[in-house]
């Protein structure tokens, strides 16, 4: 199966968000053509950009996809519809929000797509769960291992990491 690609994928959610992740990853073993090879612990990180929500619980997946990037971005926003989530204000609270990392070492610049994520350097409760599964994968504008770009962080939103049953909702 040499013509797949990896893709990680960023999931983030801070409106039940136990039982929206839970279901978020049902729905990601789903997606044709492709697979789930990793899974990132669940990150409980404080609301980044409106500081005013509840705290957010953020993972990272690893996929093996024979997808397109932008086959693999309609699959994840058909999971977004399906989880009901609406369009509130930017940076708002959310059922889930499903966000492409990387594909391969491909560089996209597109209005709808950029990859690699533009906040991924940026923002721990994305870098740190990817380095978490994935430290070797490299970052293609830098040219270099995403466990080498820990020190671009600016955003230090992780309050803990804690396994799926630690995080239910209340
Ligand atoms: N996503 C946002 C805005 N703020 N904060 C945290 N902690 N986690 C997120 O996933 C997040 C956020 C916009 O997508
Ligand atoms: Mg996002
Ligand atoms: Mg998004």
């Amino acid at each position: 199966m040499s013509q797949d690609s990896i893709a990680y994928v960023a999931i983030g959610s801070n409106i039940a968000p136990f039982r929206q992740i839970t279901r978020c990853l049902d729905l990601l073993h789903g997606i044709p053509a492709s697979g789930v090879c990793a899974e990132s612990s669940w990150y409980r990180t404080r609301p980044w950009g409106i500081e005013t929500q509840p705290d957010f619980i953020n993972l990272v997946v690893g996929l093996r996809t024979r997808l397109s990037p932008l086959g693999l971005l309609r699959e994840t926003q058909g999971i977004e519809v399906k989880l009901k989530r609406r369009r509130g204000p930017k940076n708002g609270p959310r059922t889930i929000d499903l966000d492409i990392l990387l594909f391969d070492q491909l560089i996209l610049k597109e209005s709808h797509l950029q990859v690699p994520h533009p906040g991924l350097l940026l923002r721990d409760f994305m870098l740190t769960p990817l380095i978490e599964i994935a430290p070797d994968a490299v970052h293609p504008e830098h040219g270099l291992p995403v466990s080498q770009l820990a020190g671009e962080i600016r955003y230090r939103q992780i309050i803990d990491r804690s396994p799926p049953a630690a995080a239910r909702d209340h």
